[in-house]
């Protein structure tokens, strides 16, 4: 059999990807939240899953540091495509990448401050309106940069839209729909071809479902 390695991340999309690999026949030997290992054994001596953050999923599956991976549409977007293909929307971990901020500030004097970890996508948001703005990069707690004047506005993932409202923040521009995708390393997909399309056949099919 040929080996398999999948990158995926703790949280949310290991959550909401184990059902969906159960339906290929994959079922991990440990729970990632549990354990410290970063290489987890499954059911099936030949697939391991590499436990890695979110957003060096693309990496990983980039360099054929593992055949295949689960990663947001918001991840990708922010890395691009190269050396990757996106075969299949797993249509799990779904979500909203929106511009947000205080719906009653006065309109910003000077350029629009926005600070995101979405560089790259906040970018394209605003060049596509023909709107020159500062981005300032952040890792986290976005929510934070408006209400101690870093920023004017964020662009972030919601979900529930509660985070936003606890501090007094709303949704103002849609950007995009965000679901998780399968991503294959394109290597892979030659090499490997037969057990990868076996793969995301039987896994498209637990997502029509
Ligand atoms: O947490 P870590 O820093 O390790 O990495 P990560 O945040 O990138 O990973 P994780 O597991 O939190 O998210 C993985 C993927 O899940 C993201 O890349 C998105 O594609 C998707 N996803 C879906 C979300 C959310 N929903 C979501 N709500 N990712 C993050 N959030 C955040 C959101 O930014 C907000 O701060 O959760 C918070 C709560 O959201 P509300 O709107 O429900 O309050
Ligand atoms: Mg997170």
């Amino acid at each position: 059999m040929t080996a398999l390695t999948i990158a995926l991340s703790k949280g949310r999309i290991f959550r909401e990807t184990l059902p969906l690999l159960a339906a290929a026949g994959i079922t991990p030997a440990e729970d990632p939240e549990t354990s410290r290992k970063l290489i987890l054994d499954t059911n099936l001596a030949e697939v391991k899953l590499v436990i890695v953050r979110a957003t060096d999923v693309p990496t990983y599956v980039q360099y054929g540091a593992a055949d295949l991976g689960v990663a947001g549409k918001d991840v990708l977007m922010e890395h691009g495509g190269d050396g990757l293909y996106e075969p299949l929307d797993l249509r799990i971990a779904r979500c909203r990448l929106m511009v947000a901020g205080d719906p009653d500030a006065p309109p910003p004097r000077g350029r629009l401050r926005v600070a995101t970890k979405y560089v790259n996508a906040a970018r394209r948001h605003y060049a596509a309106q023909g709107r020159q703005v500062e981005i300032i990069k952040l890792y986290g707690s976005m929510e934070l940069a408006p209400l101690v004047g870093l920023a004017d506005c964020i662009v972030d993932v919601v979900d529930t839209g509660n985070t936003l409202r606890a501090n007094g923040l709303a949704p103002l521009e849609h950007i995009a729909d965000i679901s998780s995708r399968l991503i294959v390393n394109r290597a892979a997909m030659k090499m490997k071809h037969a057990r990868v399309k076996e793969l995301i056949e039987r896994m498209a099919t637990a997502v029509a479902a």
